[in-house]
């Protein structure tokens, strides 16, 4: 298996160290689409907002999906369409979130490797998250990371807390290195009950990473966008947005579409001096199995 993905990841150029790693989140679970109608909840509309993210420069599409009347879903059959049509529309790395909303059940966000997305998301512990709890306790940590080792998915680890970056030092020296190799983290910054959304907490964060770490990202949850952007971009990080995440541009200017998110952060980059990622050099970059 070594043999074949060295023999892959040859194809491709290896993404230079100036590469900026761009993930679009684009509908989460927490926004109605009552309160958002521009928020892509339909098959259509995710498909439409993952190719225009593509050309502005994402590279990666973390996915939570809706029902017919725009709820929340982890229906299996849905989720296995999606990961196709994105597959069949775009280059992107197809990340399903593993986290679904605070009401899924833990078995049922187990299955949703059965999908066979490129990656999934894996938060290392329960968190506060506004009036809710979202549930991870150890031992479901412990049984999705091993499925995603089996099924060869590329985990994120979501790190929401100081706490998190310990467990997944606890997770990594008990359980090995995930599928491929690589270990990307993502800090989700400024959730009501996670860490804040600042530069000071960010640096410790970074600081506190375990040395498997082969590179992280960073999102700031509503206000904190911009902050956390800036400090990720100035630490050398990468970066998630998306509506998942933010709804406003500035006090009072909606969002409208997620690749205005996505344009903004690649013109910060350009600023910064780093070029967005395609999505075949961040297959490389992060030992997906599905190199296409
Ligand atoms: N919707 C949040 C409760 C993830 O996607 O893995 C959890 C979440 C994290 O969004
Ligand atoms: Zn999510």
């Amino acid at each position: 298996m070594r043999a074949m993905n060295d023999a892959l990841i040859n194809d491709v150029p290896r993404p230079g160290p100036n590469a900026l790693l761009v993930t679009v989140a684009p509908t989460g679970a927490e926004t109605s689409k009552a309160d958002c109608p521009h928020l892509p909840t339909t098959l259509d509309e995710l498909v439409d907002t993952a190719r225009r993210c593509q050309s502005a420069g994402a590279a990666m599409v973390h996915v939570h999906i809706r029902d017919d009347e725009h709820r929340p879903t982890l229906d299996l059959t849905r989720l296995t369409d999606t990961v196709q049509a994105l597959h069949e529309a775009t280059d992107l790395v197809v990340q399903l979130s593993t986290g679904g909303s605070v009401h899924d059940p833990l078995e049922q966000r187990l299955k949703v490797i059965d999908a066979g997305p490129d990656s999934c998301s894996l938060t290392m512990g329960t968190t506060n998250f506004g009036d809710d709890v979202f549930s991870n306790p150890w031992p479901f940590v412990t049984e999705l990371y091993q499925l995603s080792q089996e099924r060869e998915v590329v985990p994120e680890f979501e790190l929401f807390d100081l706490g998190h970056v310990t467990s997944l030092q606890r997770l990594l020296d008990t359980f090995g290195l995930p599928y491929g190799g690589r270990v990307h983290v993502d800090l989700v910054m400024g959730v009501p009950g996670g860490m804040p959304g600042t530069t000071d907490a960010l640096v410790a964060a970074v600081a506190a990473l375990p040395r498997q770490v082969t590179s992280w990202s960073a999102t700031g949850i509503g206000r904190s966008t911009l902050a956390v952007a800036l400090a990720s971009l100035s630490k050398g990080g990468h970066l998630r947005v998306g509506m998942e995440d933010v709804l406003t541009l500035a006090k009072g200017v909606p969002v409208e579409h997620n690749d205005q998110l996505v344009a903004r952060v690649v013109e910060l980059g350009r600023i910064a001096q780093r070029t967005p990622m395609t999505p075949a050099e961040a297959k490389v970059f992060l030992h997906t199995r599905r190199r296409q």
